[in-house]
């Protein structure tokens, strides 16, 4: 037997009541938020039929994703992130805004605070022993395509294991390891160096793996570095690079793959063209 009530009257009457309608204080955009969602969920119970069990496994679940922290990595692997970016992108698109480096999701593990240093930073402690050594650099450019000295490039990524210093489950890493905050030097350059990051996977056993399993899908990310660049009067950039050749490059689970963020990766195998192209250390 099926009975729909969600266009009864009185459940209309009673959204409006829930929702803070018929009161004179509170924040009508809270209220008129609260309203829209708690009505889309309603008509979702009604039109799907959802069982109280159903219901309450739902609420427990919630339960378990708060308690774990994982509502920042559950919103990506939903594609909320994602979908905010084509948001963004599509109003500045109509105001005829270009993004020569498209933004991509922050994602949930920055850390603010990370040590900061001019022109050049060594981001890994030097303690992950299968790292593989990553150099990059690059130029911070104005929307005038001049370059900026002075922005601030931070860059995060996670290690070998695909662990992130500060929400290491092993505890083996030491605050702030492969996170810098790199000031740009007076022609606009930075310059790193660390490891080469392998993927991530959401942790095994948690809820967000539990909803994306039910759903037939992974918890996996490509080997990827992050960004936010800044610079005063500017607004800030947040995005992300993969590195090339990852097998998940398409197939991330937080949907963060974007063209023009695969950068070529040169495999340089001797220490004279590392050092003859001063690749590895401070601008000369
Ligand atoms: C990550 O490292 C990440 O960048 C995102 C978006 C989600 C989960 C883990
Ligand atoms: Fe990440």
């Amino acid at each position: 037997m099926t009975v729909k009530i969600f266009d009864r009257p009185d459940t209309q009457a009673f959204l409006k009541e829930l929702s803070g309608l018929n009161s004179d204080s509170g924040s009508p955009r809270v209220k008129a938020l609260i309203h829209r969602i708690v009505s889309d969920l309603f008509r979702t119970i009604d039109e799907m039929n959802v069982t109280p069990d159903e219901y309450w496994t739902a609420v427990a679940w919630l339960n378990d994703i708060g308690a774990a922290g994982q509502a920042g990595l559950i919103s990506p692997g939903l594609g909320f992130d994602h979908f905010i970016d084509e948001r963004l992108d599509a109003i500045d698109d109509a105001l005829g805004i270009d993004n020569p480096t498209p933004r991509t999701i922050e994602g949930p593990l920055y850390v603010a605070g990370a040590p900061e240093s001019v022109s050049f930073a060594r981001l890994d402690d030097g303690t992950d022993a299968d790292g593989h050594t990553l150099i990059m650099h690059g130029t911070v450019h104005g929307s005038d395509g001049k370059p900026l000295p002075g922005a601030k490039v931070e860059v995060w990524h996670c290690d070998t294991r695909g662990f992130y210093s500060h929400f290491d489950p092993t505890g083996k890493q030491a605050p702030f390891n492969m996170r810098r905050s790199i000031i740009a030097d007076e022609n606009g350059r930075y310059k790193f160096q660390s490891i080469l990051p392998s993927g991530y996977g959401v942790p095994p056993g948690s809820p967000t793996e539990a909803l994306l399993s039910a759903l037939g899908r992974h918890g996996q990310r490509p080997a990827h570095i992050h960004f936010f660049v800044s610079a005063d009067d500017h607004r800030k950039l947040t995005t992300q690079i993969n590195i090339e050749g990852d097998p998940l490059i398409n197939d991330d689970f937080a949907y963060a793959t974007r063209e023009g963020l695969v950068p070529s990766v040169i495999e340089c195998t001797d220490e004279a063209s590392i050092h003859g192209n001063n690749l590895n250390g401070p601008f000369a």
